[in-house]
């Protein structure tokens, strides 16, 4: 591959896409050349389904990762033709423009707007990059506390970790997982869930959202009955709040009944919310 003939990509989409050194994934924990969409550098799980060639010549690696680890190398050519690897945190800092809609809005809050499943939009998200100022990592002790009623397989930390998991509470009516924002509130427009990674069944379908600031008073910000919008593993569904004009420091996800599989586990892979956050 000859740099000068490379073509300079000055608009890259999320859709575009990059090779990247898996470090861990290929058999027996060798690495492995896959191909990553922007999206999934930022941790968004829909990527391209394109594997073909592109006007380069280079052939983009048809085994597709769908979330960029910290432990992971992205592989680039600089100007004088060396390669070399540039770790995920690396690109982040290295990138000036934020991926998310994040703005400033009349509120004096940030408005962080709900675009699509698993984007890089939301709240946790943004806590995540400690309100946009570093590369992402897990929100949960660095801004955001999580919290159940009881945890009976996973850890709460895998809820906001952007990475496929098996997290489920004991099968205890009334079981709940929530979220408490240290800094600030979020007055929340949206919300997602996704389901765990591995199973094909305990999918929710009766659920709250709420919203508190004194994680003890409970107002309900969507209720959701017999909801049968989950129903496949690692699938998120997202749901819009209704317009209110208050603002929380605690949200929980409490389920008030049973799951696809007519238990009372609360089974989840991750939670997002969206609106509008006063720091
Ligand atoms: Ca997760």
């Amino acid at each position: 591959m000859e740099i000068s003939k490379l073509k300079t990509l000055t608009t890259p989409s999320l859709n575009d896409v990059l090779p990247i050194l898996d470090i861990n994934g290929g058999v027996s924990g060798k690495p492995i050349l896959r191909k990553i969409s922007l999206q999934g550098i930022f941790s968004l799980i829909e990527f391209p389904s394109d594997n073909g060639s592109n006007s380069s010549g280079f052939v983009v690696p048809t085994i597709i990762k769908t979330i960029a680890e910290s432990g992971d190398y992205f592989i680039g050519i600089d100007s004088t033709g060396t390669t070399y690897k540039i770790t995920k945190a690396n690109l982040l800092a290295g990138l000036s423009n934020d991926t998310g809609s994040s703005s400033t809005g009349n509120t004096g809050g940030v408005t962080l707007s709900f675009v699509s499943n698993g984007d890089a939009n939301g709240l946790f998200y943004y806590l995540g990059r400690q309100k946009n100022t570093t590369a992402w990592s897990n929100p949960h002790g660095n801004g955001l506390t999580v919290s159940a009623s009881a945890v009976d397989n996973g850890s709460v930390d895998q809820l906001c970790n952007r990475i496929g998991n098996d997290f489920w509470t004991p099968s205890v009516p009334n079981s709940w997982v929530s979220f408490y924002i240290l800094s600030g509130k979020l007055n929340c427009r949206h919300y997602s869930i996704k389901s765990r990674e591995t199973h094909t069944d305990y999918y929710p379908r009766n659920w709250k959202l709420q919203g508190s600031n004194d994680n003890s008073n409970w107002v309900d910000l969507d209720t959701q009955s017999n909801n049968a919008g989950l129903s496949s593993p690692a699938q998120w569904l997202s749901l819009p709040v209704t317009a209110t004009n208050d603002y929380y420091s605690y949200f929980r996800i409490l389920n008030t009944g049973v799951s696809s599989s007519n238990y009372y586990h609360l089974c989840l892979g991750e939670v997002e919310l969206y609106g509008s956050y006063a720091p």
